[in-house]
């Protein structure tokens, strides 16, 4: 928490001499820095800082420790919660105080006090003892509240437009209700939900900054409501709340053109609680007497845009004084309510901004404005028409050969605004209910300038913290990690979606499973992960088949596809690694085990032979299927699946103490194996499929024997030179080509795939123009032309599963999987590929971890930063004594430790802290 956001607080609770002594203190701050060696911040609750909706009954809390020295350990710590943050700061009126506790753990601990009730706050602190004999001072104020946690707090009703037909495409309703309040207000709050995605005001401002909530989920089982802190928008008085609904995922176009997936009729459920100093609630409902009518959003649509007629607008329409007496009244609906949860991941806000890169016309004569990003958002614009006149926005991420602005690859999505002036003067518009995938913007009906006075682009996305940078020497490697991070970016709206602009924009199971690791490097997605994981638990068949998209808005019968169901165990697991997160383990376990055990009803003798599969899905198939095609039995994939899916359960077991699972899992993984090798695999270790994905699964999900371990690397690596050391994986064989290579020792293989630049590789897009990653290699084809235009998004971030070796591999930052959550680091940074730096920090729940190595005329440095409470192992490669740690020996230095060689690397322990080392490396073949 920031000293602003302290202030905040403070302010809220009224708390002025505690404000002043803060403010003093901040003040001293600046002059001198605080003598205090040791400090507590960063404090979140459920991933959050001071969050406002919880329904988890024992809601997590982590912190940081905030210190200079080396070596620094948290030996204990006291929380101390309190419903007054006044009397909290002076040890009074605690609610749960742990007292003093001596645990080293300072991330995920359990709120273990009385139960909380709805809508109830409370404030935390903390302290710590390091292994120093330090104590930090109490951390500053946090807190968290409790969210609507029983259906009887619900005791508004949803309401409905009168409208009765189905109409997706149709004008947004927008609800309306006046009321007066004649008492001091201490707070109000909104707590509000849809079937749609709305957009709120309070007397004329927009509530939050939140788009396209209440965000999507499988809605008939888990709809979730968001809460804003209104207290500064209420006025004693007249106010008037206003709502505003779009079709969104509810009822609005989806694939193959279905709409109404979970019901035809918009609506509304919201409640306004406002609580006035003396301590009474008031409650504005959303019920009968609000009112509805149609504005200027003719019809909104994720896929079609928005049709906007500003002459419809109704200025005022919620504020208090407004005259509503032409609006209709509503229809009532008093029954569906048990579905509500609190929005617990992260909501989709605004974020970058873009200028036109250049304003052209294309040679067909297209006015286009190039925004230089393929992006996901919208365009807003400030342009001057004569009232009536239509402008209109066209959205495509890429021109075509002859440099025209191409939608064919948007397959049905028109993603176009429509906007009808309502005047002579300048106005401004954004869009509300629809995001466009795109780079480039077509205008027709306006032939005015265009300039970053009048058009911008701004991205939307989930709003995760972004956690993880990377950089190198070598720009195209650079600009491959900004595609990565870009097709996160865009790809991460509520929900992780294959691509966002064609018609599909669903939440594909394959693609989230391949992508999920690197995302955890790229940005903090705990929070969009579990969520999305519970509406893939909620979207689960009876039978454990995981369905393709999740949440499943297709046919019950398209499930259980290998690769793509097995998110069900990789995404829990990878959560879990990245952030400590057993509970996420918990949560999914019961969901683990059904996939598994679908698996193993629908195979015979343990092997997983039918089933429809997607495969290696888009793999490199040469010019035709004869010549130098990459294709793996789809079954030999399915059973590689069926072991890892296995595994991952296992380990889960093993973690949540389920010991009887263990053991039987683990004796069926011992058969899924044997099967595999039967079947699939010669004595001599030759695989049916003589493919880099076949072997890459097998080496990486362990399933051949130990002695034919080294001889199936050798042939990946020789199918690798077969191919001129081209990459020739789909979806599943991609995120793991690399480092099986340098699990095996040929990371110089992975360097040689990483770094090339003709077609298939990762760099073949970024050489031409690619700003995100691509569905296929050769979404642009080496001859200029197009892949076919009923598959071919530029914006699909599977293939950017390679940004996990990058992190882990080539700057070397990687959790031990025994001590997860980046709690025990490993270091060990693979210089190659002619890099001569590389680095890449990432932002752990304990802190910032860096690894930053360059190589000048044989010398390599290497800068890295262990984050307190954390110890890190280091691995450095080719070493010739001696290394230095800021210019002294490494043996005399006490924070590191256990220094032992292996190989030409050399391996030690260091205590939390930033090292300088710096040594010449081994030149190979010669005697160091
Ligand atoms: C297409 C997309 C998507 C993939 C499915 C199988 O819709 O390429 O990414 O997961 O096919």
């Amino acid at each position: 928490m920031n000293y602003i956001q302290i202030m905040g607080v403070l302010k809220k609770a009224g708390l002025s001499t505690v404000l002043l002594f803060l403010l003093q203190a901040k003040t001293f701050s600046q002059v001198q820095p605080l003598p205090v060696p040791l400090r507590v911040e960063n404090l979140i609750c459920e991933y959050k800082t001071n969050p406002i909706a919880v329904d988890a009954a024992n809601p997590r809390l982590s912190w940081k420790l905030i210190t200079q020295d080396r070596g620094v350990q948290q030996t204990s710590y006291e929380i101390r919660v309190g419903s007054n943050a006044v009397s909290l700061t002076k040890g009074k009126d605690i609610i749960w105080g742990t007292g003093r506790i001596y645990s080293p753990q300072s991330i995920q601990i359990y709120y273990g006090g009385p139960m909380l009730g709805s809508r109830q706050k409370v404030y935390w602190q903390v302290r710590v003892w390091n292994n120093k004999n330090q104590v930090s001072p109490w951390s500053m104020v946090n807190f968290w509240k409790m969210g609507l946690l029983k259906k009887t707090d619900w005791t508004a009703q949803w309401i409905q437009d009168t409208y009765l037909s189905d109409t997706t495409g149709g004008p947004a309703p927008m609800f309306r209700k006046t009321f007066k309040l004649d008492r001091k207000i201490r707070a109000a709050h909104l707590y509000i939900t849809a079937h749609g995605v709305f957009e709120a005001q309070i007397n004329g401002k927009r509530v939050g900054d939140d788009y396209f909530a209440p965000g999507w989920t499988s809605y008939n089982k888990r709809l979730q409501y968001n809460v804003y802190d209104v207290t500064s928008s209420i006025l004693k008085g007249l106010n008037a709340i206003g709502v505003t609904i779009g079709d969104g995922w509810y009822r609005g176009y989806t694939y193959n053109r279905k709409k109404n997936v979970y019901g035809k009729k918009l609506g509304l459920l919201c409640q306004l609680e406002v609580v006035y100093t003396n301590g009474q609630r008031e409650i504005i409902n959303s019920d009968k007497t609000w009112k509805v009518a149609y504005g200027p959003i003719r019809s909104s649509s994720f896929f079609d845009g928005e049709v906007y007629d500003a002459r419809k607008q109704k200025p005022g329409w919620a504020t208090g004084t407004y005259k509503d007496a032409t609006w209709d009244t509503v229809k009532t609906d008093t029954t569906i309510k048990a579905n509500l949860i609190a929005t617990s991941g992260p909501t989709v806000k605004k974020h970058e901004k873009f200028s036109p890169l250049k304003v052209l016309t294309t040679p067909a004569g297209e006015r286009v404005v190039d925004f230089g990003q393929n992006l996901v958002g919208w365009v807003q614009f400030k342009l001057q028409g004569k009232a009536g006149d239509t402008v209109r926005l066209y959205h495509a991420e890429v021109l075509d050969q002859k440099g025209n602005f191409y939608t064919k690859n948007l397959r049905t999505a028109k993603q176009e605004i429509t906007y009808v002036f309502k005047s002579d003067s300048v106005e401004t518009y954004e869009p509300h209910f629809t995001f466009q995938g795109f780079r480039f913007m077509k205008i027709v009906g306006y032939t005015g300038p265009l300039d970053s006075t009048n058009v911008a682009a701004y991205a939307l996305y989930s709003d995760m913290a972004q956690t993880g940078s990377f950089s190198t020497s070598n720009k195209l490697v650079n600009q491959l990690q900004h595609n990565i991070q870009w097709g996160q970016k865009g790809n991460f709206i509520d929900v992780p979606t294959d691509c966002p602009q064609r018609d599909e924009r669903m939440g594909w199971t394959g693609d989230a499973q391949a992508f999920c690791r690197t995302a955890t490097f790229n940005m903090d997605v705990a929070g969009f992960f579990t969520k999305w994981l519970k509406d893939l638990s909620a979207d689960q068949h009876k039978d454990g088949a995981v369905p393709y998209v999740i949440p499943n808005m297709l046919d019950s019968t398209l499930s259980a596809a290998s690769g793509w169901s097995d998110v069900a165990t990789i995404a829990p697991w990878n959560i879990y690694l990245a952030y400590n997160d057993k509970q996420v383990l918990q949560q999914q376990y019961n969901s683990m085990k059904a996939w598994v055990g679908y698996i193993q009803r629908h195979s015979r003798n343990y092997l997983w032979d039918t089933g429809n599969h997607f495969g290696d899905w888009l793999f490199y198939a040469g010019t035709n299927y004869e010549d130098g095609a990459a294709l793996t039995d789809k079954n030999l994939i399915a059973q590689a699946f069926y072991a890892h899916s296995t595994q991952l359960l296992i380990n889960a077991a093993r973690i949540l103490g389920h010991s009887d699972d263990v053991q039987t899992y683990t004796q069926l993984l011992y058969n899924i194996k044997k099967a595999f090798n039967s079947e699939y695999v010669t004595p001599n270790g030759r695989m049916i499929s003589g493919t880099q994905t076949s072997y890459v699964l097998a080496l990486n999900f362990d399933m051949l024997p130990e002695n034919l371990r080294a001889s199936a690397a050798k042939r990946l690596v020789s199918n690798i030179e077969d191919y001129d050391e081209h990459i020739t994986t789909g979806f599943l064989g991609t995120p793991y080509i690399c480092h099986v290579l340098s699990r095996f020792g040929r990371t110089d293989i992975a360097y040689d795939l990483l770094m090339k630049e003709s077609y298939p590789s990762w760099l073949y897009p970024v050489k031409n123009g690619a700003t995100t990653i691509w569905e296929r290699w050769d979404g642009i084809k080496p001859d200029g032309s197009f892949e076919d235009p009923e598959m071919n998004s530029f914006n699909h971030y599977a293939y950017g599963a390679i940004g996990d070796w990058m992190y882990r591999v080539v700057a070397g930052i990687n959790t031990d999987e025994d001590d997860p959550g980046f709690h025990k680091i490993i270091i060990a940074p693979h210089p190659g590929g002619k890099l001569t730096m590389a680095q890449a920090e990432l932002e752990t729940l304990y802190g910032k971890i860096k690894s930053a190595w360059t190589i000048d005329q044989g010398i390599f440095t290497l800068d890295i930063t262990v984050p307190p409470n954390t110890t890190a192992q280091v691995i450095l490669p080719s070493v010739t004594d001696p290394i230095t740690e800021n210019g002294l020996d490494i043996n005399t230095v006490k924070e590191i430790t256990d220094i032992k060689k292996v190989g030409n690397d050399e391996q030690f322990a260091v205590v939390s802290g930033s090292y300088h080392f710096v040594y010449t490396l081994r030149v190979p073949g010669k005697k160091n």
